[in-house]
């Protein structure tokens, strides 16, 4: 069967790229092509601004509460369709369709709640200086927006970003990863559906290099949010800077969780195999670092090995599943080199490293679960993010010593702690320096009513999710509104 095209949606038209150029869309766990997309260039880009520049003005002045209603129909068809989606997306990424169902679920939450902020993006008023001055202030949209999505989460990630973008009143420009463009076209397609105005939301897909430099970098841009890989986003960074462009950026994690003596393992050892080893690892709030204290390591050392070993990898769509493949071939290789710097290093490889290519495995990217132990706070493996299905146990002598190991990255996005001392959770959630931290839970599986980011070289001070997204959307304006009838001066006229 010859695989379907897809189209760009521009201006409210579905359109190819203009040189023609396609690119495909293949299942990590069949090698089977799904799709082809448009292999969009900067002309594509341009257009997709210029369609969005048209759209803003109407856009932004069309009162916050009904664009929220225009949401409010996103997350019924989100909900309609939902296993719709789950199923294409576990067929385009490769994760399980439990986590593909989530996936579309915090896409629903996301709608909801961010529907529901039309009817309030509040701010505030204060008291003047003067008498008879008003003063408060309020949200303003900024303009067009460029949005870039990483393949992780398909359609969560971008509705953090595209949602509240809409809700302040601002037009969009959506790049999604190159391996997951499907999605982003049957999302902006629902929008489209649930009546957005023409150019208010427009995709493009193509790859990184091209199609998402162009839209940096395309002066009528005003602002970029990014998610993928720290050293992506610092490149963004710099040219948003030099084009004087605000940039949101959720970039790596190196998220780690500390396992004290008195925790209950049962527990631990459950969530910690989840976080490592869903979605194969690929969450930049995977727990890839695993602090146990010394006095019960063998006891949850000898405890995930066994779940790790058990662990069902195939095809997400098969009900028996448990860990679906990683997202491609290079990415694949990518973690192998990992594992070969860890062996090197002088880590023990406990369980895992190596692909799997039993029976209809070997059609797809499986890579084993893998878990080191003797792993030292400082090698590779314990400071970079590797992004797959690779888990690190490092020793701790005390408590103190496994906050200093966890706080020593660069990253800072996720962080866990079990214990059943209250005084020792709440000493780590005080010291621990990440934007997340969870007590006697994973590092994975954050709410979209909380704010979602990280610290030190995860971001750039800004958050996701929570009210505090609408921050990132939106320029803040202040007023002042003189009723005396005279010139008053402020920090002056002070009798
Ligand atoms: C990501 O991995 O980029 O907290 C996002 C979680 C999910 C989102 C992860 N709700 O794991």
């Amino acid at each position: 069967m010859e695989a379907a095209t897809f189209k760009n949606y521009i201006a409210g038209a579905w359109v190819p790229a203009r040189s023609g150029a396609v690119m495909e869309v293949r299942n990590p766990a069949t090698g089977e092509v799904l799709g082809l997309v448009p292999k969009s260039g900067a002309e594509d880009v341009d257009a997709a601004v210029s369609a969005a520049a048209r759209a803003y003005d109407a856009w932004r002045r069309t009162p916050a509460p009904r664009r929220a209603e225009i949401l409010f129909r996103v997350a019924e068809r989100l909900v309609q369709r939902k296993e719709e989606l789950a199923r294409l997306m576990t067929q385009e990424m490769g994760k399980v369709l439990a986590e593909t169902r989530g996936d579309v679920q915090e896409a629903i939450d996301m709608a909801y709640f961010i529907a529901g902020e039309g009817r309030r993006l509040h701010g505030y008023t204060a008291p003047s200086e003067m008498p008879h001055k008003a003063a408060y202030c309020v949200r303003a949209p900024l303009g067009i927006v460029g949005v870039i999505t990483p393949w992780n989460f398909p359609m969560a990630i971008p509705s953090w970003k595209i949602l509240p973008a809409l809700v302040c009143g601002n037009t969009v420009v959506f790049k999604p990863a190159s391996y997951t463009p499907l999605l982003g076209l049957r999302f902006v397609e629902i929008f489209a559906e649930a009546g957005l105005p023409a150019g208010v939301l427009n995709i493009v897909t193509g790859p990184g290099g091209a199609a998402g430099d162009a839209l940096v970098e395309h002066p009528q841009v005003r602002l970029i949010s990014f998610t993928g890989s720290t050293e992506t986003g610092l490149r963004l960074a710099e040219k948003c800077a030099r084009g004087g462009k605000r940039i949101s950026l959720e970039m790596g994690g190196k998220n780690a969780a500390i396992v004290m003596p008195d925790a209950d393992l049962g527990l631990a050892t459950d969530a910690l195999i989840w976080s490592a080893f869903g979605t194969s690892g690929q969450r930049c709030t995977a727990c890839s670092r695993i602090i146990v204290h010394r006095d019960t390591a063998k006891d949850l050392t000898d405890r995930l090995v066994a779940r790790a070993e058990r662990l069902r990898l195939g095809d997400g769509l098969l009900p028996a599943t448990e860990v679906g493949p990683v997202v491609s071939e290079s990415q694949l290789e990518r973690v192998h080199g990992y594992v070969e710097v860890g062996t090197r290093e002088g880590a023990r490889l406990l369980v895992g490293g190596q692909r799997v290519r039993d029976g209809d495995l070997a059609r797809g990217a499986f890579y084993a679960p893998t878990i080191f132990d003797r792993v030292a706070p400082q090698m590779r493996i314990a400071q970079e993010e590797i992004f797959g299905p690779v888990t690190d146990l490092i020793e701790a002598d005390s408590f103190e010593d496994a906050l200093t190991v966890l706080n020593n990255t660069r990253y800072g996005l996720s962080a866990s702690i079990f214990t059943r001392d209250i005084n020792a959770a709440m000493r780590a959630v005080e010291e621990i320096d990440t934007g997340i931290v969870y007590v006697n839970h994973g590092t994975i599986g954050a709410e979209v009513h909380l704010p979602f980011g990280g610290t030190k070289f995860t971001g750039n001070g800004h958050r996701e999710g929570g009210v505090q997204v609408l921050d990132v959307f939106s320029e803040w304006k202040a007023v002042y509104v003189d009723f005396s009838g005279r010139l008053q001066r402020a920090q002056i006229d002070r009798e």
